[in-house]
């Protein structure tokens, strides 16, 4: 009877586990959802397979162990085994029960390095994109496009039309175009925080008097989610990032129109109010 309704649950997980991957291809968190949101980088596509990777490794790792302690508990209890032995010492195997583990993590090592090093130095790229983090809100530049500056601020719930997800979309989002790389830099006017995109596989932290990058190259057009991910004070949770992947000529139409949308310096009286609307 345990044993059926075990092999239930399992074969639930294993439904939901298999619908997980399609709910999430909205680009944000879905109810149910196991593992990683859908991948639209190379980067991403890289982390989902080592992660992958490392859960056979590590089901390998404690499927073997359990086996060895099951192993004890039948063959050494002090029923099936009165009379212990004194062996103390296997030079053989205290060899192996070394080697095996560097070998495995070698066999982790090579994979590993390999992504940090892909991640890390970033291609030749296409566009860049500032993001200045700061209390609580992100604000984007694109410096090789006409230099204008805007900031992107949640949207309340009364400003949210059908399909936008609470706490994640925002007032003013980025604007990519697809299968291009987006080189990404980051920094903070105030404290520090941390700019990331689930589904472009990228977290960097944004530190004031610094600039750190990142990029990504999304392969599909869409709007993917992030937030805030360094705990950067009261207001943390309500600083969601929003990235809409559009095609060449979408972007070029955006930008002419950005250019017009954010001359000059966001006023900063109008943000003042909607920081302190958000205060209470
Ligand atoms: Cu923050």
């Amino acid at each position: 009877m345990l044993l059926l309704r075990l092999l239930t649950a399992v074969a639930a997980l294993l439904v939901v586990a298999a619908a997980g991957p399609a709910l999430a291809d909205a680009g944000q968190p879905t109810e149910w959802q196991l593992g990683f949101q859908n991948s639209v980088t190379p980067v991403m596509d890289n982390i989902t397979w080592f992660h992958n990777f490392l859960l056979y490794v590590i089901t390998a790792i404690v499927i073997f162990v359990l086996a060895l302690l099951v192993i004890v508990i039948m063959r050494f209890n002090v029923r099936a085994n009165p009379i212990p032995s004194k062996t103390t010492h296997h030079t053989l195997i205290e060899v192996a029960w070394t080697v095996v583990p560097v070998l495995i993590l070698v066999v982790i090592a090579v994979p590993s390095f390999r992504l940090l090093f892909y991640q890390l130095n970033i291609p030749q790229a296409d566009l860049t994109v500032k993001a200045t983090g700061k209390q609580w809100y992100w604000s984007y530049a694109y410096p090789d496009n006409g230099k204008f500056e805007f900031d992107s601020l949640m949207l309340q719930d009364k400003d949210r039309k059908a399909g936008q997800p609470r706490l994640l979309s925002v007032d003013n989002e980025i604007v990519v175009p697809v299968n291009k790389v987006i080189r990404v830099q980051t920094t903070a006017s105030d404290v520090i925080h941390s700019f990331a995109v689930p589904s472009f596989g990228i977290k960097i932290d944004a530190i004031p008097g610094r600039l750190n990058e990142t990029w990504f190259k999304a392969e599909r057009e869409g709007v993917y989610y992030g937030q805030c991910s360094e705990l950067c004070g009261k207001n943390h949770a309500y600083m969601p990032i929003a990235v809409r992947v559009v095609s060449d000529r979408e972007f070029a139409a955006w930008v002419e129109d950005a250019k017009k949308k954010f001359a000059g310096d966001i006023s900063r009286p109008v943000l003042a109010a909607a920081q302190a609307q958000r205060a209470d």
